[in-house]
């Protein structure tokens, strides 16, 4: 099949699935059109089968708000009609799914180009409860030709919310079990903790909805009653505030904050225990990268993330802002090997008995079958 693939090329959770999942048709013998305004941070447009087409946004005086739902209107249906695409898959509601549909109607008197948006989460829970997005969210959704979503709660919040009729199939995020593996040695966690301090990870865009804050106030509990050490890998608008909160709890010294990181399989193995204590989430995907590596997430109860973690067994979920439960937890995983190799070992077969990608791909394939025709 031939599928441009359109997400938000930043550092964002929509973005790495989308490219992730275009690498994954690409090694299955698809092509691949990246239709975006900058190259996904994840891709490597070097590969067989990926081609990438970058959205130009020309400024013009008049323009307060340069058209960029139009300029990737304009730019989705060229690529469409010239590389003969089978389909239009876009990633976040909003504006994508609304350019795609313009650029299936531009399409129309010429060929059938049928559409699919996948939901991510904030492009509902957040930006599509807008006053100013609401009512053009509902249309993009009802009107794409497939919805598919990341989670059962997001569907269900969709449904709910906007009041959402159509039918919306839940395909799981996933992730690459070849690539996020465990290491047991943990050998480079002693470039971050040379005393032998055990190392947390937190992975973020640092947003509010991630509550970072959070991170270093377990982390301050954490060291009061066993070495460790918190890597914050990311960045956003939440650093500084994090930052200034280490230091008002004299816990710099046990924190490094990486900025963003391209390879974060790398960073995320050599740690004991992920920390995810967001407000919202409607999958998790860090989590699902830990768990992968082996590494146990302690997070927090909300939006999809039960579908992915189960409580005690392969991770541990608290309530949001309670920040005593995810600091006990994280001590009794940090202090009790025993328990923190059964945790890992669930943890990973977690990842790879429901959310590898041999599981999760063929189903977005199904999808794009049906939808084919
Ligand atoms: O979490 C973010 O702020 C980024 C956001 C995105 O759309 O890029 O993440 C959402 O999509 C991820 C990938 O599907 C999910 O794993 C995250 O849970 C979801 N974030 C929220 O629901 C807050």
């Amino acid at each position: 099949m031939k599928i441009g693939i359109t997400c938000y090329p930043t550092y964002g959770g929509s973005g790495i699935v989308a490219t992730e999942l275009g690498l994954e048709l690409a090694q299955r013998g698809h092509e691949i059109h990246f239709i975006t305004y900058a190259n996904p941070i994840r891709l490597d447009s070097g590969l067989p089968r990926i081609h990438y087409h970058e959205v130009e946004v020309t400024p013009y005086p008049l323009f307060q708000y340069p058209p960029y739902t139009l300029a990737l209107a304009s730019r989705m249906a060229e690529v469409a009609q010239y590389q003969n695409l089978d389909l239009l898959h876009v990633h976040y509601a909003i504006p994508h799914s609304i350019s795609a549909m313009l650029a299936k109607q531009m399409l129309a008197p010429v060929r059938r180009l049928p559409t699919l948006t996948t939901l991510h989460g904030t492009d509902i829970t957040l930006v599509g409860l807008d006053r100013s997005y609401f009512p053009i969210t509902k249309f993009s959704i009802e009107q794409s030709d497939g919805v598919t979503s990341i989670s059962q709660d997001l569907r269900q919040q969709t449904q709910e919310v906007f009041g959402i009729k159509r039918p919306i199939h839940v395909i799981h995020n996933f992730v690459n079990t070849e690539i996020y593996i465990p290491d047991e040695e943990k050998a480079g966690a002693r470039e971050y903790a040379p005393n032998g301090e055990k190392l947390l990870i937190h992975l973020s865009n640092f947003r509010p909805v991630k509550r970072v804050v959070d991170c270093v106030r377990i982390l301050a509990a954490v060291v009061k009653q066993t070495p460790a050490h918190l890597l914050m890998a990311g960045d956003g608008p939440d650093r500084w505030p994090a930052e200034q909160m280490a230091r008002d709890l004299g816990v710099e010294k046990h924190i490094t904050f990486l900025g963003k990181q391209d390879h974060v399989e790398r960073l995320i193995r050599l740690a004991h225990v992920l920390l995810m204590p967001s407000e919202m989430e409607s999958f998790g995907l860090a989590s699902l990268e830990g768990m992968a590596c082996g590494v146990p997430p302690i997070a927090t109860r909300v939006g999809g993330v039960p579908e992915l973690i189960t409580d005690g067994e392969d991770g541990f979920l608290s309530a949001v802002g309670d920040i005593e439960a995810q600091a006990v937890k994280t001590v009794t995983l940090l202090t009790d090997d025993v328990l923190h190799a059964r945790m890992s070992a669930r943890a990973r077969q977690t990842a790879v008995s429901r959310f590898a990608t041999d599981r999760i791909i063929p189903q977005y394939e199904e999808v794009y079958r049906e939808l084919i025709g």
